[in-house]
């Protein structure tokens, strides 16, 4: 199908320069073929897009300044207190080729269009409640619900919380996160490494727990990197508990491109932490990750991934804004510069880690 002079999608590809050309570029938009698709979209349009959006609206991400959660007439709209430092403030849209039904029912609120469920599950804390019973009794309540719903394969799951590096009662909060995490899984599945989906963990400036989850009716894929220890696999010197998360999940809908979901990648080879206070040397590793990682799913699956230029989507979080030009700067040399991408200010799970980046890859067509 020849691209539509006024394609959004095509335009998307490069927010920053669409806009400067064209001040109005949501005119003529085709409809989405697959069932699902994520895509960047500047602040300063978002009303127009949404209005002549090419499909249905599964959700919003917002990154900013506040959290919550809701779910308007249309759509499930997701808010988190995590700020955006890229030169233009961007919406991530989750748009479907089918009608999406919503429900909300807190403390969790779901989307779902028959093959997708897009959910968040939220709630505040209380300081009698140490962050691993929470944290267990959000994932009992996903792991339930995507059961029940018949969306029973989860594919990614993105976890923000306040204060990630503080101590709660003599136990780091991020590995408080995971001794929760792990419980739920393991009182429901026996075989966990078949299971856990890709995931994030970052840092929040504040407000409630947020557990945001995407999660299929047919099964995914999980993919290991071999630069790395398995997280399921890191020793206890990392925690008491070790990370219940996949490196990359595949997800594929009939014949339909496939997507590779890869998870917060970060300097770390083996099990240990590289180029401790070195932003740029730190993102060379993750791009050496992401790369090897691409491989090992070309390998694992018929799909060919192995292109690392060609990413639909990046997410990047850094602890630092002032290392912003450095990891740019990598990631262009990298050969991703004209790749969307959304930069965030987040605490990682590691002290020492200064970056981590996830994204989206999409399998090349008639390959494999
Ligand atoms: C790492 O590789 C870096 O606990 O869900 C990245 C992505 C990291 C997800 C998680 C942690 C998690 O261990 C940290």
């Amino acid at each position: 199908m020849a691209a539509h002079p006024f394609d959004l999608s095509a335009l998307l590809v490069d927010p920053h320069q669409a806009l400067a050309h064209d001040p109005r570029p949501h005119t003529g938009i085709s409809p989405i073929r697959d069932a699902l698709k994520i895509v960047y979209v500047p602040s300063t349009i978002i009303g127009q897009f949404l209005n002549d959006a090419p499909g249905h609206v599964l959700g919003m991400m917002r990154y900013g300044t506040q959290a919550s959660v809701r779910s308007t007439s249309s759509d499930l709209s997701i808010h988190v207190a995590m700020p955006q430092i890229g030169e233009m403030e961007l919406v991530e849209v989750w748009l479907s080729r089918t009608p999406v039904s919503l429900d909300q029912t807190r403390p969790l609120s779901t989307a779902g269009n028959g093959e997708f469920l897009l959910g968040c599950w939220e709630c505040g804390e209380s300081p009698e409640v140490e962050l691993d019973h929470l944290v267990c009794a959000a994932y009992e309540h996903i792991l339930a619900f995507c059961e029940t719903a018949g969306y029973q394969n989860l594919f990614r799951m993105w976890n923000y919380f306040p204060a990630i590096n503080t101590e709660q009662d003599g136990l780091e909060r991020y590995k408080r996160f995971c001794v929760g995490r792990h419980k739920a899984f393991a009182a429901r599945f026996s075989d966990l490494q078949s299971v856990l989906p890709a995931a994030s963990a970052v840092g929040t400036q504040g407000g409630p727990v947020q557990i945001v989850f995407l999660a299929g009716k047919q099964p995914g894929t999980h993919i290991e990197n071999p630069r790395q220890v398995s997280a399921y696999h890191y020793p206890s010197v990392y925690g008491p508990q070790s990370p219940s998360f996949a490196r990359a999940t595949m997800v594929g809908s009939s014949k339909a491109k496939r997507l590779l979901y890869v998870a917060g990648t970060a300097s770390i080879v083996g099990h240990a932490t590289q180029h401790v206070g070195d932003p740029a040397k730190q993102t060379s590793e993750i791009l050496s990750n992401i790369e090897k990682l691409l491989q090992q799913s070309t390998w694992d699956t018929t799909e060919n991934f192995h292109n690392r230029a060609s990413p639909d989507l990046l997410k990047v979080y850094m602890r630092l804004k002032a290392d912003l030009k450095q990891v740019q700067r990598v990631i262009s040399a990298g050969g991703l510069e004209r790749i969307p991408a959304l930069f965030l200010i987040g605490d990682l799970c590691r002290k020492d880690l200064l970056v981590e980046i996830e994204g989206i890859w999409g399998s090349e067509e008639g390959s494999g």
